[in-house]
This record gives C-alpha cells, sequence and structure tokens, in this order.
C-alpha cells in the first residue's frame, strides 16, 4: 500500500450497528418504522414535535446503552499513530468520542446536545427533552435536537471540503451514499487526486466511484484496513 499523509474519513450508520444501533435504509432500517418527513425534517418538527421528541427520546435511551465497537476503536487507533486524520461522521451516537477520536466532525449534529429554536444556544443534553423543556440560556420553550434535518446545513462544511481539498486517502465506512452532502464527498477527494476505499458490508449507491471496494462487516474489515496502513507507514 501507498503511504498517505492526509487521511479523511467518513462514517455512517453502518459502524455503529454492530454496537447494536439500527441503521436507517434497508431490513429494519429506522425508516420502516418512522417516515423520514414526519421525524428528520424542520417541517415535521413544526407540525408534530411531540412525535419528534418521542424518536429522538428513544434513539437516546438506546444510545446511553451502546458501546463503541472494534471499528471505532481501530479508527481511534489510526488517528492517535498515523497523526494526520479528520473523521467526518453523519453519526449522531458520540461512539467516536467514546472510542478516543478527537479530530472529529459529527457533520449531522450530536443526539446528546439540544438547541435553542428561539436563540440558538446549543448544550450538552442527556435526558428526554419535551416541548416543555425550557432553554437554559434565554427560558423559550423551544428547544430541539441539535441534530442536522433534510434541507438543513450541515455542520462545520468550510473545514470539511478544505480537508477533502487536501487529502490523499478518502476511506468511507458504512454509509449508503445516498445523503448529500456526504455522497458528494468521494468526488471532491478523488477531484484532488486522492485515492478512494470504500468499506461496507454492501456496495453503497455510489460504490462505482471508488477505487478500490471492501466488502464485511465493519468490527471486522476496518481493524484488519487500519492495521495495514499503519504496518506500511514510513
Ligand atoms: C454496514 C453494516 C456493518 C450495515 N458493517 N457496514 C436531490 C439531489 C441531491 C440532493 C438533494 C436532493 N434533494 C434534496 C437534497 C439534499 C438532501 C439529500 O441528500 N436528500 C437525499 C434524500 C437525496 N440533503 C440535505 O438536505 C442535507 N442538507 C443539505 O444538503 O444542505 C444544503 C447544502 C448545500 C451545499 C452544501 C452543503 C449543504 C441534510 C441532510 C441531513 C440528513 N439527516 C439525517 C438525520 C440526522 C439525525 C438523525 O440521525 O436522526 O442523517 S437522515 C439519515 O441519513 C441520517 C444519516 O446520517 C444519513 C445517512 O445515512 P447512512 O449513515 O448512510 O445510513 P444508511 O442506513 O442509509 O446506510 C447504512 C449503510 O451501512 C448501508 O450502506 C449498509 O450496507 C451499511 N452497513 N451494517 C458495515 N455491520
Ligand atoms: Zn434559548
Amino acid at each position: 500500500m501507498e503511504r498517505y499523509h492526509n487521511i479523511v474519513v467518513l462514517t455512517g450508520a453502518g459502524l455503529s450497528a454492530e454496537s447494536g444501533l439500527g441503521t436507517f435504509r434497508g431490513p429494519g432500517g429506522l425508516w420502516e418504522n418512522f417516515r423520514i418527513e414526519d421525524v428528520a425534517t424542520p417541517e415535521g418538527f413544526a407540525r408534530d414535535p411531540v412525535l419528534v421528541h418521542g424518536f429522538y427520546n428513544l434513539r437516546r435511551s438506546w444510545h446511553k446503552k451502546a458501546r463503541p465497537n472494534a471499528a471505532h476503536l481501530a479508527l481511534a487507533r489510526l488517528e492517535r499513530e498515523h497523526g494526520n486524520v479528520l473523521t467526518v461522521t453523519q453519526n449522531i451516537d458520540a461512539l467516536h468520542e467514546a472510542a478516543g477520536t478527537k479530530n472529529l466532525i459529527p457533520m449531522h449534529g450530536e443526539l446528546e446536545r439540544a438547541l435553542c429554536a428561539a436563540c440558538g444556544v446549543s448544550a450538552p443534553w442527556t435526558e428526554d427533552l419535551s416541548i416543555e423543556t425550557l432553554c437554559q440560556a434565554c427560558g423559550a420553550a423551544a428547544m430541539r435536537p441539535d441534530v442536522v434535518w433534510f434541507g438543513e446545513m450541515p455542520r462545520e462544511m468550510e473545514r470539511i471540503d478544505e480537508a477533502l481539498g487536501a487529502c490523499d486517502l478518502f476511506i468511507s465506512i458504512g454509509t449508503s451514499g445516498t445523503v448529500y452532502p456526504a455522497a458528494g464527498f468521494v468526488m471532491e477527494a478523488r477531484a484532488a487526486g486522492a485515492h478512494a476505499v470504500e468499506l461496507n458490508l454492501e456496495p453503497s449507491d455510489g460504490a462505482d466511484l471508488f477505487l478500490e471496494r471492501i466488502e464485511g462487516p465493519a468490527t471486522e474489515i476496518v481493524p484488519a484496513y487500519v492495521e495495514r496502513l499503519l504496518c506500511t507507514r514510513p
């Protein structure tokens, strides 16, 4: 394997599947029981905030029981031992942080934070949210999960675009490649001349855009891939 200097890792729900957290799409996925437009759009929240709070309160309770798996730990090791890795996750579950990853962008927000729709202040939040929860900064009853819904701007896009434009290795793990702008990162990285590899249980929607593909469960293929990368360091 070549030596890489600047690595960007993109992760999705498949990375946390073996930690017991469900994915969104496919058989058994969250979208089988909840409609995207009801629970993952600002319009759905405006229509029925009680339903949306219930959806995220349920997921917060699952997340509290989840632990990082071997794939999260391998990515933390990659960052520690390689030194020049940016991990961008679409997951809101905080398992990368729990595994020890530091240079991390949770581009779709964080479930353990709450955002006040009135004053815009975001604060750590581990309990259930309801329409009666008051903002600790301004007192308004306008709290929502600090996550990115369809039609909203993902977090830190400028920093992500800059890293993609400068990377020589792009690794996409456990994401279906159906949600933009994340689904377009592979093209940005390739335009910068990077090698692009997909690690997934099955080919994603954009699988043909990758130069290398490894199929299997994340807890097996990610530690093996990281080992391979680190063994060929200069
Ligand atoms: C395993 C495994 C194992 C399983 N091991 N692997 C028309 C064209 C293009 C774009 C648009 C369009 N119309 C609208 C848009 C934009 C829209 C969009 O993309 N829509 C698409 C549906 C077409 N996007 C947006 O609105 C975004 N904002 C935006 O674009 O702003 C404007 C902008 C412009 C320019 C620059 C920048 C911005 C916002 C998107 C927000 C998405 N939000 C959600 C909810 C977040 C909170 C929450 O978690 O509830 O994010 S939706 C949901 O999907 C969640 C996920 O992060 C996201 C991606 O899902 P992911 O991670 O890929 O999961 P799955 O389930 O889809 O796939 C799992 C994968 O794992 C599979 O591949 C399995 O094979 C694999 N797997 N087990 C390894 N054990
Ligand atoms: Zn407020």
